[in-house]
């Protein structure tokens, strides 16, 4: 059977940019000229729908397209039922709850009572009711930071990323109710064909986030350094070692983590390695 594999974009936006990227790092080639609204893959069984991210979810459950890439704030707002399949680590930011500069907070529990403009009910919903808070919540479909100061609501619920929006507002971060990135939704009725795709997907995206957090690393150190260095590099399996022309030193070939990065150089540093080389990795396959 030729199956294809339908997966929902976002038009345009925070999330566009770094879903096509994704996308062509997993090597999956298509044209995307500008106000087209689908496009087909070159080199893989796949389409590309370019739609708004609330319709997304829709889209998904539907099956007309059947993966899609929307925030996990977007995922966990709709009461459209599909599957998270994986995250994807961009367009990270937090749902937060915001209340007038000034106004003295100790605990979700100073909203009792209160009204929470947001565009994020059922988000907001599930964290008052968890947290035995009852606001009155006021949903509104955009510029919500602005409810307060038109005397709309006490409180805003809204998506906060380097805070500025809130702060040019008269408004303070109280409380972070969610966290979220971009992830991968999927719908439930994928033919057998259909998930092996994904699988593939998935694959490739994995190779891509792995190939991201880490470098390749190249370096001369004494023979005696190798076992000391080797614990800073937990590479692959073992490290690459091959013999120098100086007597008692070797060049080792590994892998080091991005996140204690220079943490762990510095180390090596000290252990004796000498001519570190670092470079980036383009996929990681394992
Ligand atoms: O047109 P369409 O409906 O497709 O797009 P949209 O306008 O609904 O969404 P868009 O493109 O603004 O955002 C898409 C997704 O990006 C969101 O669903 C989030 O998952 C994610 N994201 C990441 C953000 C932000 N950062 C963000 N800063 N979404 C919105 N914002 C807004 C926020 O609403 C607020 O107005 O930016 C402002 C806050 O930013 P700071 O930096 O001032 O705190
Ligand atoms: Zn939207």
């Amino acid at each position: 059977m030729n199956e294809i594999l339908r997966i929902a974009v976002q038009k345009s936006g925070r999330l566009s940019e770094d879903s096509l990227k994704l996308i062509k790092e997993c090597g999956i080639r298509f044209d995307n000229g500008a106000g087209k609204l689908k496009t087909a893959a070159t080199n893989f069984p796949a389409e590309i729908l370019f739609l708004r991210d609330d319709d997304i979810p829709g889209y998904v459950e539907d099956g007309v397209a059947h993966l899609g890439i929307v925030g996990e704030n977007v995922a966990g707002e709709t009461d459209r039922s599909v599957n998270t399949v994986h995250k994807l680590g961009f367009s990270k930011c937090r749902l937060s709850i915001g209340i007038p500069r000034g106004v003295e907070y100790n605990s979700i529990q100073d909203l009792d009572g209160k009204s929470i403009a947001t565009s994020y009910p059922r988000l907001l919903g599930k964290y008052l009711a968890e947290n035995g808070v009852n606001s009155q919540i006021h949903e509104i479909s955009g510029s919500v930071e602005i409810a307060p100061s038109i005397g709309l609501a006490d409180a805003v619920c809204d998506i906060v990323s380097s805070g500025s929006t809130l702060l040019s507002n008269g408004l303070q971060e109280v409380e972070v109710i969610f966290r979220s990135e971009a992830v991968m939704i999927a719908s439930r009725q994928l033919t057998a064909g259909q998930q092996d795709l994904l699988d593939q997907l998935l694959f490739r995206i994995k190779s891509v986030q792995k190939a991201k957090n880490n470098k390749y690393i190249l370096l001369n150190c004494p023979t005696s350094a190798v076992d000391e260095i080797t614990k800073y590099l937990p590479g692959m399996k073992a490290p690459s070692v091959l013999p120098l022309a100086t007597e008692g030193w070797v060049s080792l070939h590994s892998v080091i983590n991005e996140n204690d990065f220079w943490e762990n150089i510095e180390k090596i540093r000290q252990a004796g390695a000498e001519g570190i080389l670092v470079i980036p990795i383009e996929k990681m396959i394992q």
